[in-house]
């Protein structure tokens, strides 16, 4: 266990690790605005690079179907108790490789094929997994979709309930990607239980901000809850299904055997350490400065006259409209790269483009507040980023953006 090193690699790979180095040096010298991502500690990389690897261990813990369990059987015990403990949930499990196929193990599990079910639409800030047409979900689902209000550009209840009455839904969901206002839970089950539908909540982007008791949580309004572990979360790449006792056996046996193999241990014991961090006091003052910076960037951002939608946020991310200073999301997310800062292209409710140009960036503050950036870090940030859009045909200003960035990034070192 002492000999591991993460450079071990170069000895034996030196292809693989310049492009690992490579990665090292630009997380290192550039400033992440992308909400859905975050710096994990050392501790969950370290658990990510054990020997938990190397282990089988189909089936769940205490009934395998491989020997030499006996540990992994502990480490997955503990994952569950601390999502239960941390998210006051009734059942968990821990082995969904990713959100998505969180996602998938609720809807083949509580579904039938072809069953219809009320999402919130991809452009409205949903997800993939919320019924796209070229996803699983909308493919082999029959999806309905609600939207914002085109002047608020919030959820707009009495919609989700006549949508709901008319389609009689077997499931909505709620919880989003790109949407910048606090999720009401409460609202949303008393609307699936008038229309007798299962709730489900994809909490993957605010799970943190939940774990934290910074934004409601889904339970107990929701049937089901999925989550992400590498989000505001700050663990590893991975999912988890949170749901009614009532359900349990049928999310499990979906999970495994019914669309996955062997659980990823060395993932599901880097979740452990994700959720025992997670349940600390540091933890909550982190989410807290997340919530504050996502705050004064909204406000920062207004101030040199941006458009947000929805006017500000509740939560870790802003979106920015970007049509009023005739730039896209695409253009955008070039330019910013130039100045080594990296956010995503988002389309914004009614968007006129199309998801491979978009009319918005979205931007969030998970990962520049691990890093130990504060108020006045956001503020000259955002002033990189106004600089940057208005001298975007000027090599020589972005060059110097991009200078300043890595003076300031290097004062924050993640790692
Ligand atoms: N792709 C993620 C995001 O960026 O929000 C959601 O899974």
């Amino acid at each position: 266990m002492e000999r591991m090193n993460y450079k071990d690699i170069k000895k034996v790979d030196p292809e693989v690790w310049k492009w690992i180095k490579e990665e090292t040096k630009r997380e290192r010298e550039t400033i992440n605005l992308i909400a859905s991502e975050n710096f994990a500690p050392f501790s969950v990389l370290s658990a990510q690079g054990s020997v938990l690897t190397n282990k089988y261990a189909e089936g769940y813990s205490f009934a395998r179907y491989y020997g030499g369990c006996q540990f992994i059987d502990q480490i997955e015990k503990l994952a569950i108790e601390r999502t239960k403990a941390l998210f006051n949930c009734e059942h968990a499990n821990v082995q969904p490789h990713s959100g998505s196929q969180a996602n998938m193990a609720v809807y083949y599990s509580s579904l039938k094929l072809g069953d219809a079910i009320l999402f919130m639409d991809l452009r409205a800030g949903g997800h993939l997994t919320h019924g796209s047409s070229v996803n699983f979900s909308g493919k082999f689902f029959k999806p309905y979709f609600y939207g914002v209000d085109k002047k608020t550009e919030t959820i707009d209840f009495n919609v989700v309930e006549d949508l709901a009455k008319k389609h009689k839904p077997k499931l909505i969901v709620c919880g989003y990607t790109a949407y910048p206002r606090k999720v009401d839970f409460k609202t949303f089950s008393e609307i699936a239980s008038r229309t007798g539908a299962y709730l489900m909540a994809d909490i993957a982007h605010i799970a943190g901000l939940v774990a934290a008791g910074l934004h409601p949580s889904p339970h107990p309004f929701t049937d089901f809850t999925t989550t992400t572990t590498h989000k505001t979360l700050r663990g590893p790449r991975g999912g988890i299904v949170m749901c009614k006792d009532e359900f349990a056996k049928q999310i499990d046996s979906t999970v495994f055997p019914g669309i996955q193999g062997g659980p990823l241990m060395h993932v599901i014991a880097a979740k452990a350490i994700a959720l025992h961090l997670a349940s600390t006091n540091e933890f909550k003052e982190y989410q807290k400065k997340v919530l504050a910076n996502a705050k004064i960037l909204a406000n920062s951002l207004k101030k040199l006259g941006y458009r947000l939608v929805s006017g500000g946020t509740d939560t870790h991310l802003v979106l920015v409209d970007l049509k009023p200073q005739g730039i896209t999301g695409k253009e955008a997310v070039e330019i910013l790269k130039r100045a080594n800062i990296c956010v995503n292209k988002n389309t914004i409710p009614f968007d006129p483009l199309s998801a491979r140009l978009t009319s918005g960036i979205r931007l969030g503050t998970p990962s520049v507040t691990t890093q130990g950036m504060g108020g006045k870090e956001i503020e000259l940030i955002v002033s990189f980023i106004h600089r940057a859009l208005t001298n975007r045909n000027d090599d020589k200003k972005l060059k110097l953006i991009r200078e300043e960035v890595k003076t300031l990034c290097k004062k924050f070192p993640p790692y």
